[in-house]
């Protein structure tokens, strides 16, 4: 029975899941997922990044990435998987990160010695050999640079579906060309994560896709092709440096000699390879709009998808292409996990005390409000980090608890109002979305609805399904994206949550509330003290 593997190299892990699909059978043949910092002590990563003094800037190790795919195969071969029926492959990777190469790419790529490990093999050709990724915040001058060369803001927000930030691709080329100009002369190909990866497989360099592509702030949505005028205002030379962009889900190439001779693989056909947000839309279901989808990961993300794209006239958010050939709105929150878990870890608690703390406290928190940015954030832009409370003690345990979870799903609620979206339901997924306390918070802030799903790693599920929906339509078949997930993205049965009135009206006040405490955090609103007591007033 065929069989289609999707990779999913994400901040802190490499994961993998194979499904096996014959007509309506289907299942998931195959799962795994390897911890960068455990596994590749040697890089000295922490959460998958390197260590650095300034809290902006954000860089990993392109080799731990290789390694780690190196390892999967391994992992893979050593399975009970019948190998030979692997007839497709696809990927996703953490977005904006992006990987320089030499000009020795070019030939190297496909002439790899199976009989040697592929880091020692690949370093040779990075003419840098750390990746800036989307958790770097350093380059807000760029920023400013790249937008008044375009016009402003907005001109770039309706041509490439998001204003600059600082972690998409284009400002992040430019400071590199900037700072090391020599470096970057010799650098003759920049790849996204996913090009990257997907390059290491097919032996060639690889196109990327419009969802990854529009990560960048250099794609315009409408062709799907690099805007020219962006282009040429970010970096010297710099068209000739990016991969082209193919449509998703297409067959870019097959899998090189390298891993059929050392891992045993078949030549199986690669597809284009996507950034984990687009995956995960296909790998939660949102084929069709109406639905919206929270990521709780390294990052928190809320996303839909969007038959046409409406850009964010506020600039939080961003239009990504999707992998169904749509769009997708989304926006991000850098404050994810590491949030959740500083909580946790600050008051010595683990989960199962973490989730009696939120059973024990009132929904609103009796107005103990927090601002979670632990780390520079992404929505709202804050660049200097550090948590703000509002009538919260930060002795107080149980008031945290509930003070980093609320703060985090009121923050996705407000912020993503420009989607425009009737929430009636969400696919929750990452790894906090096994915590049904935390989904709880969820349903009665968004007053919608809240399923989890059958398989946990909606990235690496949606990039294998790229890779079945790529193989099956590759020769003129036919099959809508409907049929394409169905049998793996259905909500698990019994775990609906509904929203409660009540806690739900609560709600509707502590988003006001935290917003006029978030204006007040970055200089633009008046002391919500008032407010504050209230609402406090209000609750009693
Ligand atoms: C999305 C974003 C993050 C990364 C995490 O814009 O920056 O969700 O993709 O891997």
């Amino acid at each position: 029975m065929p069989l289609y593997l999707g990779l999913d190299s994400s901040t802190q892990s490499l994961s993998a899941i194979v499904l096996e699909v014959n007509g309506d059978r289907r299942r998931v043949a195959f799962e795994s997922s390897i911890a960068f910092d455990e596994t590749f002590p040697q890089y000295g990563t922490r959460h998958g990044v390197l260590p650095s003094e300034d809290p902006t800037t954000a860089t990993s190790p392109p080799l731990l990435w290789v390694e780690a795919l190196e390892l999967m195969m391994r992992r893979l071969q050593e399975s009970r998987l019948d190998l030979r029926q692997v007839a497709a492959i696809s990927g996703s990777a953490q977005q904006h990160g992006s990987v320089y190469l030499n000009d020795r790419a070019t030939s190297a790529l496909g002439n790899f010695d199976p009989s040697r490990p592929l880091a020692e093999q690949v370093k040779p050709l990075l003419s840098r050999d750390v990746s800036p990724i989307w958790m770097d915040s350093s380059t807000s001058v760029e920023c400013a640079e790249i937008e008044n060369a375009v016009g402003g803001d907005r001109p770039l927000a309706e041509r490439t579906g998001s204003r600059a930030f600082e972690r998409f691709t284009a400002a992040q080329i430019r400071k590199f060309s900037k700072r090391e100009p020599d470096t970057y002369a010799a650098t003759d190909r920049i790849h996204l994560v996913s090009s990257f990866l997907a390059s290491l497989l097919i032996g060639r360099h690889a196109p990327l896709d419009p969802g990854d592509g529009s990560g960048m702030n250099l794609m315009d949505l409408a062709t799907c092709q690099w805007w020219q005028r962006v282009v040429d205002s970010t970096a010297p030379h710099l068209a000739a440096k990016l991969p082209p962009i193919a449509r998703a889900s297409t067959s870019i190439g097959t899998l090189s000699s390298y891993w059929q001779s050392r891992f045993g693989l078949p030549a199986a056909n690669v597809m284009t390879w996507s950034g984990d947000n687009p995956c995960s839309l296909v790998g939660v279901g949102l084929v069709r709009e109406g639905t919206l989808a929270i990521s709780l990961g390294t990052s928190d993300t809320v996303f839909g998808l969007m038959r046409e794209p409406r850009v964010d006239r506020s600039g939080t958010g961003h239009v990504f292409g999707a992998p169904t050939g749509d769009y997708m709105g989304l926006t991000c929150f850098k404050n994810g996990s590491l949030a959740r878990e500083r909580i946790r870890d600050e008051f010595g608690l683990a989960w199962p005390t973490f989730g009696e703390a939120l059973r024990r406290t009132p929904p609103g928190n009796g107005g103990r409000i927090m601002l979670p940015w632990f780390e520079p954030e992404i929505t709202p832009t804050v660049l200097t980090p550090g948590v703000r409370r509002y009538g919260l003690d930060p002795g107080d345990a149980d008031g945290n608890v509930r003070a980093v979870i609320e703060g985090q799903q009121v923050a996705m609620a407000l912020h993503s109002r420009w989607m425009n979206v009737k929430v009636d339901s969400i696919h929750a997924t990452g790894g906090a979305a096994a915590n049904r306390d935390i989904l709880q918070v969820m349903a009665d802030v968004f007053g919608a609805v809240v399923y989890q799903l059958q398989v946990g790693n909606s990235a690496a599920l949606g990039a294998a399904l790229q890779a079945f929906y790529g193989a099956t339509t590759a020769d003129g078949g036919r099959i809508s994206w409907e049929d394409a997930v169905k049998g793996f993205v259905e909500p698990l049965a019994d775990s609906k949550l509904s929203p409660d009135p009540a806690r739900r009206a609560i709600y509707d006040d502590l988003i006001e509330l935290y917003a006029a405490c978030e204006a007040h955090a970055l200089g633009k609103g008046e002391d919500p003290s008032p407010r504050l007591a209230e609402f406090v007033a209000a609750q009693e």
